[in-house]
């Protein structure tokens, strides 16, 4: 049995109580709050995997879920006594933070009769509100099972964001009422990087993952990438490449060589109909606009491009969030830059956080999980150089880039472009193990943080996934159980 506060992310505040341990036995019950009912038979179904005990829920359940104020949007109080567990949580989210953390404390095979569970009290609540990460389908197509696995996986962590990369040059992946070729050509056979990756997401399909998602407390974020990368939607409706000529189709891995037109009204037709459509499907607060590396668009007309098309995503009803270069505007402080170089400081995303804007955190060089592990290793690109487990862990978003300090977060994101990716498989490799460690540096308080203790308690991960048929990269710098 492992101790009360060896979870990741690593909980706020533990009290580790040995004499208080909570036997889990034959007659365990769930007592679940008004409210509370969604979160506790997750929670049921979990402890009779663990136990083999039915686990049924009752008003005398002596594992009790309650729903009380003071623990804020995903905080939760969790005590374990020789009598009683009770977990207390303002918000279901909390609830469902809280059975992250239990379920780390249950041991890894399945039916083993009665489990101890380590007696104590957690207070836990995270440190940002924002902690996501990014499923590229554009480079390469991944189906909704998959997708629906991935969301399993990175759940157990207390990610409650998944950003989906739907469109790019090498492919589009979101049916658009209107626009049939987009997804008939641009997620048609051949298309991907190395045509490796064709497929896409009907809206019906969209919609499924959006619940799918939301039953796990995760909010999934769209992007629509453009001005620039968007050589799959100029190969599927040739008027959106300006002068009308023809464009090829693209399968290789080079950036910044195609452009929405800025100059003509169509363009605007063009995304106002997908924006519309993206923000009908999607029940969550953001709709991600992309923006990066427009090099053949001119200073002049990205800015003309972002005038017209920010306005779009709040009449739609949602915040925008789009690569940091759209901070080459004035943005209104409901937008939300997203920081991914490597660089130290950036003049346009630090004058945005000092007018009110919030920044979503994703340098490369700390939460590219595209990255190789090591310079030899594969697959992976290599840009931003090696990312291994422990530069993924040690930083503190609030002092990577100047004059963007906590206030300015509104979280972490750790995204995974799929160029090199073939498979599931490739997937799960290069999120695990790094994405638990950023997951940790998104919720856990930057003073409970500490590289010794995560990859200790890191390495019991590994029979945990082994179970789950999750794939990781079994990196040398962590002690595997
Ligand atoms: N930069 C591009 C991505 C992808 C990435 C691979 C951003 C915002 C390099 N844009 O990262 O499309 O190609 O590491």
């Amino acid at each position: 049995m492992g101790q009360l506060g060896d979870v990741i992310p690593v909980p706020a505040q533990v009290w580790p109580d040995p004499a208080a341990d909570f036997t889990i036995g034959p007659d365990a019950a769930i007592r679940a709050a008004p409210g509370a009912e969604p979160v506790a038979r997750q929670l049921a179904e979990l402890l009779r995997a663990a136990t083999g005990h039915p686990v049924p829920m009752r008003p005398d359940g002596t594992i009790r879920m309650e729903l009380q104020d003071g623990h804020g949007a995903e905080g939760y109080r969790l005590d374990v006594a020789t009598d009683a567990v009770t977990v207390a949580a303002e918000r279901p989210a909390g609830l469902h933070a809280a059975v992250q953390t239990l379920r780390q404390l249950l041991p890894v095979a399945g039916r083993a009769g009665d489990v101890v569970l380590p007696g104590g009290r957690i207070l836990d609540r995270p440190r940002f509100a924002y902690r996501g990460t990014m499923l590229d389908l554009a480079r390469h197509f991944f189906t909704p099972d998959e997708v629906r696995s991935f969301i399993d996986a990175i759940a157990q962590f207390k990610i409650n964001h998944l950003h989906l990369h739907l469109t790019d040059d090498q492919g589009w992946r979101l049916e658009i009422e209107g626009w049939p070729r987009l997804t008939e050509i641009g997620g048609g056979p051949g298309t991907g990087v190395g045509g490796a990756g064709p497929g896409f997401l009907t809206a019906a399909e969209y919609a499924d993952l959006v619940a799918y998602a939301a039953g796990r407390f995760i909010t999934i974020v769209p992007e629509i990438d453009m001005p620039g990368h968007v050589n799959a939607a100029q190969v599927a409706y040739p008027e959106l490449a300006g002068d009308g000529r023809r464009v090829a189709p693209r399968h290789d891995r080079a950036v910044g060589y195609s452009s929405l037109d800025a100059g003509r009204e169509q363009t605007y037709a063009f995304v106002e109909d997908v924006i519309r459509a993206v923000a009908a499907l999607t029940p969550g607060p953001f709709l991600h606009i992309g923006g990066d590396e427009a090099k053949a668009t001119s200073a002049a007309d990205y800015r003309t491009f972002l005038h017209r098309v920010l306005p779009l995503v709040a009449r739609y009803g949602k915040r925008p969030i789009g690569w940091h270069e759209v901070a080459a505007v004035d943005l209104p402080d409901t937008a939300v830059p997203q920081f991914w170089r490597t660089r130290a400081a950036d003049a346009g995303v630090a004058r945005a956080a000092a007018n009110g804007c919030q920044v979503i955190m994703s340098p490369a060089d700390r939460t590219y999980l595209d990255m190789k592990y090591a310079a030899d290793s594969e697959p992976g690109l290599d840009w931003a150089g090696p990312l291994d487990v422990a530069r993924a862990y040690d930083w503190d978003p609030a002092t990577r880039l100047a004059r963007v300090g906590e206030q300015a977060l509104l979280g972490v994101e750790a995204p995974l472009w799929s160029e090199t990716l073939r498979s599931l498989t490739d997937v799960q490799t290069m999120t695990f193990p790094r994405l638990p460690a950023i997951a940790e540096v998104a919720w856990s308080p930057q003073t409970a943080r500490d590289w010794a203790s995560f990859r200790r308690r890191l390495a019991a991960f590994g029979p945990r996934w082994r179970a789950q048929g999750i794939a990781f990269h079994r990196s040398p710098e962590i002690p595997w159980a």
